[in-house]
């Protein structure tokens, strides 16, 4: 009998577990208007501010830092099922965080209707722990307590884990998920992870996650537990501290149209739970005049972006992250927003005190990144793009093309003189040499 239990504790340490996300893809207008209190926005003519000198801009002004958790344009959800009863929620996975929430009956300023009844369920235990969640802006709060979750694909057994009831929450308009699940490790002395807490149970092997987001089309999904492909082609980066899911090094470049934007912040962390993604003030500022490209940059009050107006998004190029030598293009599409003729920035301004640049789901499209706890490295796997990046192509061909053009004209001319000096030099000589020193003059005079 023991060995029995031991053999089959020992096949469900080799597992993984796999949770396959859906892509939600949300009308930003409408996200706005929720915002603004339902008031609607008129898009052909946004509320906007000229601006001369970024640096004056922000010289009194506090962090713009739009809400994190209310996640703008894109989620990426899952199902878990809470409860002996199997409660179903939808929450947003997300590895900028690390805690799982759903909200309580009457849960003032929750983003949905639907609701976890802890009476309904036999395995429910509060723990009388009350406490907060805050996101880069927005929050949550509520009671720590434990039950029994159900997720992934093939559905594990339940396993007992930690879940904030939220009682409230703040900031979180747009979000059209029930709670998120974090799941990076909290800090030390702050609890178990979410990883810890399936190995104990085995039903993983390692605090090893792998996540990739799609464009919908493609199969999204979060991997729990050590990862055996092939490793060859992963980029491998020294990942930042513990409970994070970022880089730490100085092996981070951002470039457009061929030249590196000179950003000062080398810290990067990934943030599922976000469609934008934050720059601290220093870099945003160095980011947004490389985009601007002359043109005289707008300031949208209502959707709290920088932008300019533009005819298309074809004005712009993809943007390029390079993590030592694994190049990721961001598509113009995914950092770039189009409203009636103006181009706005999906970078929201996270102020000076974070040195880290945090990269939302948008610019993390097509990327595959697995982190190997105990190594304290990142993988970045190649990018599956959906279309070959835009890439500045330059006008070397048409410089090309113009300078033949040049030439032969330069070189038909130039016979034509020729053929007309020597036509000339059988007439008066005398005559035509004034002729040419006079316009010379004429030409020359610039006083
Ligand atoms: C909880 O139990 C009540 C009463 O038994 C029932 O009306 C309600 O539908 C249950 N809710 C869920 C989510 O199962
Ligand atoms: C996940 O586990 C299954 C079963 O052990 C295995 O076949 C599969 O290769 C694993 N996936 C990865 C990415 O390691
Ligand atoms: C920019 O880089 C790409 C690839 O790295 C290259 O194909 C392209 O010609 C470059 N453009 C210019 C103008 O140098
Ligand atoms: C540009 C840069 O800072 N590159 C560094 C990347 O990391 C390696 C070590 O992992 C350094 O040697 C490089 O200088």
């Amino acid at each position: 009998m023991l060995c029995c239990i031991l053999i089959s504790l020992a096949v469900l340490a080799n597992a993984n577990l796999t949770i396959e996300l859906t892509r939600n893809e949300k009308d930003f207008l409408e996200f706005r208007r929720a915002k603004n209190n339902g008031v609607p926005l008129d898009p052909e003519h946004p509320k906007v501010i000229e601006i001369e000198d970024i640096k004056k801009f922000w010289l009194n002004r506090p962090s713009l830092c739009v809400g994190v958790t209310n996640s703008w344009m894109t989620e990426y959800t899952t199902t878990v099922k809470i409860g002996s009863n199997q409660q179903e929620m939808q929450v947003i996975l997300g590895v900028g965080s690390r805690h799982l929430w759903v909200p309580k009956k009457k849960c003032i300023g929750c983003p949905t209707q639907n609701f976890f009844d802890s009476s309904n369920s036999s395995t429910f235990y509060n723990k009388y722990y009350e406490m907060n969640i805050y996101y880069e802006h927005g929050k949550v709060f509520g009671d720590l307590s434990l039950d029994e979750v159900r997720l992934g694909n093939p559905e594990s057994h339940s396993f007992k884990t930690e879940i904030m009831i939220a009682r409230e929450a703040q900031d979180l308009e747009g979000m059209v998920a029930d709670g998120v699940l974090g799941i990076i490790p909290p800090k030390k002395g702050d609890g178990d992870s979410f990883s810890t807490y399936l190995i104990k149970n085995s039903i993983i092997d390692s605090k090893d996650i792998t996540v990739f987001l799609g464009d919908g089309e493609d199969h999204s999904y979060a991997e729990f537990g050590s990862n055996k492909e092939n490793t060859e082609e992963v980029t491998w980066v020294r990942s930042g501290i513990d409970y994070d899911f970022g880089i730490t090094n100085n092996n981070v470049s951002f470039s457009y149209m061929n030249k590196t934007i000179p950003i000062s912040t080398h810290c990067i962390a990934f943030d599922t739970e976000s469609a934008v993604s934050g720059i601290p003030r220093i870099d945003l500022k160095t980011i947004i005049s490389t985009l601007q490209q002359g043109k005289t940059l707008l300031y949208y009050e209502e959707y709290d972006f920088f932008g300019v107006k533009c005819a298309s998004l074809d004005e712009f190029y993809d943007l390029q992250i390079t993590f030592k030598e694994h190049i990721s293009y961001i598509a113009v599409e995914d950092y770039i927003l189009y409203i009636h003729g103006h181009c706005l920035f999906k970078f929201y301004d996270s102020g000076n005190e974070n040195n880290v640049i945090i990269l939302g789901n948008s610019f993390l499209r097509g990327t595959k990144f697995t982190k190997i706890n105990a190594e304290r490295k990142i993988g970045l796997w190649p990018q599956k793009l959906r279309h070959s990046p835009r890439i500045y192509e330059g006008y070397s061909y048409l410089w090309i093309y113009l300078l033949l053009i040049f030439l032969g004209i330069s070189f038909a001319a130039s016979g034509i003189y020729f053929y007309k000096r020597a036509s000339h030099q059988k007439g008066d000589i005398s005559e035509e040499s004034e002729m040419a020193g006079g316009n010379e003059d004429r030409n020359f005079n610039f006083y």
